[in-house]
Order: C-alpha cells, then sequence, then structure tokens
C-alpha cells in the first residue's frame, strides 16, 4: 500500500574501533526483521573480495602499502560493491541499471552498513593525508558499470559512454546515508573492550587523531549516540532513530548523493 516512491533507507553505523557497531548492527536487522521490513546488513571493508584481502592483509600487518595507496583500496571496494555483473553485449541495455545500492533501496530493502565513506576520511585524514583529497575517489569516480564491453566496434563503445555519462551524470558518486548512527566512545574506554589492539589502527593516540576527523564529517544526518551506555540501552536509542528515519523514507524522501 505505498506510494511509488517509497524506498528503503540507507543507514550507517560509525564510530572508533570498538565502539559497538558490528553488535549494534546486528541487534538492528533483528529489531527490524521482527517489524517485518526488508532489512539487509553491509558492512565495509567488505574483505571478502580481492581488495578486501589486500585491505585484511594491511590490517593485520601482514603487508605494508603507501598511505595513498590504502586509502583508495578501502574506496574502491566501496565502489566495487556497485558494480552489477554484465556477461555479453547485452550490456548496452544493463547499462542503465543502477547501483546495486541503489536498486536494493528502490526496492524497498533498508540496509543496515557497518562503516562507510566516513570511516575512508577519517582514518586517513588523520594520519595526515588532506581531507579533500581524501574525499575525492568518494565522489568523483565513474559508475563501474563500464567496465565489461565485449564485441562492441569502438564507435559504438564511445557513443554508449557518452550516453551513459549523460544519463547518469545526477547519480554518478556513491550515495548520501539517510542517517549516520555515530557511536560516540572515548578513545581510553574504547581501549578496554574485548580483542583491541590486534589490528594496525587499534592504537589509542591514532584513535584520538580519528575523533577529530570524524568531528568535520558530522553534518545533519549524524546522530550521536553514547556508546558508553549498556549495550540494551544504546540499542533502545537507536531503534528509536532508525524506525523514524525508516518511516520517512518510505513516504518517499528522495534519495542524495554523497558530498553533493
Ligand atoms: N577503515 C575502515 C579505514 O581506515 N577506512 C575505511 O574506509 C574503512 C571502511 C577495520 C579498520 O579499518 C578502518 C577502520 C578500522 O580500524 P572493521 O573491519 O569495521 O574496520 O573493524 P572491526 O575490527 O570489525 O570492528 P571495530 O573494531 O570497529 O569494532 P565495532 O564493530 O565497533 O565493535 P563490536 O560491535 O565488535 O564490539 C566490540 C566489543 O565491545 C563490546 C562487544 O561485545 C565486543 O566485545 N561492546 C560493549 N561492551 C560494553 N558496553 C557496550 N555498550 C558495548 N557495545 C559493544
Ligand atoms: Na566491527
Amino acid at each position: 500500500n505505498h506510494k511509488s516512491d517509497s524506498r528503503g533507507a540507507l543507514i550507517v553505523l560509525e564510530g572508533l574501533d570498538r565502539s559497538g557497531k558490528t553488535l549494534q548492527s546486528r541487534k538492528l536487522i533483528s529489531y527490524l526483521e521482527g517489524l517485518s521490513y526488508s532489512v539487509e546488513s553491509w558492512r565495509f571493508p567488505d574483505r571478502n573480495t580481492g581488495v578486501g584481502q589486500m585491505i585484511s592483509s594491511y590490517l593485520a600487518n601482514k603487508s605494508e602499502l603507501d598511505d595513498h595507496a590504502i586509502h583508495l583500496l578501502f574506496s574502491a571496494n566501496r565502489w566495487e560493491k556497485r558494480f552489477v555483473s554484465m556477461s555479453h553485449a547485452l550490456c548496452y541495455v544493463l547499462l542503465l541499471q543502477r547501483s546495486l545500492m541503489e536498486n536494493k533501496l528502490r526496492c524497498g530493502t533498508t540496509l543496515i552498513v557497518d562503516r562507510y565513506s566516513f570511516s575512508g576520511v577519517a582514518f586517513s585524514s588523520a594520519k595526515g593525508l588532506d581531507i579533500e583529497w581524501c574525499k575525492a575517489p568518494e565522489m568523483g569516480l565513474l559508475a563501474p558499470d563500464l567496465v565489461l564491453y565485449l564485441d562492441i566496434p569502438p564507435e559504438v563503445i564511445c557513443s554508449i559512454i557518452k550516453f551513459v555519462v549523460e544519463v547518469k551524470a545526477p547519480e554518478m558518486g556513491l550515495l548520501a546515508p539517510d542517517l549516520v548512527l555515530y557511536l560516540d566512545i572515548p578513545p581510553e574506554k574504547a581501549a578496554e573492550r574485548g580483542g583491541y589492539g590486534g589490528e594496525r589502527y587499534e592504537q589509542l593516540e591514532f584513535q584520538r587523531k580519528v575523533v577529530r576527523s570524524y568531528q568535520i564529517l558530522h553534518d545533519a544526518s549524524w546522530k550521536t549516540i553514547d556508546a558508553c551506555l549498556p549495550i540494551e540501552d544504546v540499542e533502545k536509542q537507536l531503534q528509536e532513530v532508525v524506525l523514524d528515519c525508516v518511516t520517512t523514507c518510505q513516504k518517499g524522501k528522495p534519495l542524495s548523493q554523497l558530498w553533493s
């Protein structure tokens, strides 16, 4: 009984390492499923892809990479999720498909995303990289829908690219979340939680810098939650704001581009 522009919500959880994002993402999924909403869990980095394995090895200190290179890999890991696989010349038609994320949202599925571009920018800029440089690959890249061209004459490819660029220009970047849930925790408190210190960025001094970077990224779509409260209290607060957001999106709130 929904309006045709009714859609799922794009909800992101952000915060320092060990602030409780993964735990609360899982709880939000069960909560929304319990209310019969269509909902899916996503996370970045997605360590299952080739790029994700390179990231994982870097985080585990098993490989070394230039700071810029690892930043771009984290970004590529989000862009590759956009990709719609196509294996023959019919891609001519399929090129007009939306990104996987947009398709899910427009089909009414709410996405609960454990970290997104904000982590990318906050962690890399905390290393000293220029914040605008860090944001750029999250907004400027050409959609990888263009990659798989087979057996098409170059003139046709050129006209398709021109067409796609014109048609898709307004939706070329990654989507902006409807809601960013920032799980706020002092770095010292986070360090007391289980498993801390195992990965590259889990160091107090560095996490303090990440807090400052996150503060720069805050905008009206952010909601800060005190992540030091007992798990059940965090859970309750998240449920309230998330339900509100999901309802607004169901009523047809338009999608927008990240940092546009
Ligand atoms: N990164 C990531 C980048 O540099 N660039 C990028 O673009 C992206 C996407 C790995 C690293 O990559 C960096 C950021 C990270 O340093 P990850 O895979 O998300 O990112 O990291 P994980 O190690 O999986 O997760 P986190 O360390 O971020 O932890 P979470 O998910 O915030 O915390 P969670 O839910 O696992 O909980 C941690 C512990 O605390 C307890 C839990 O039970 C658990 O034991 N806990 C609580 N205890 C008390 N009170 C509460 N309210 C609690 N909530 C949870
Ligand atoms: Na996590």
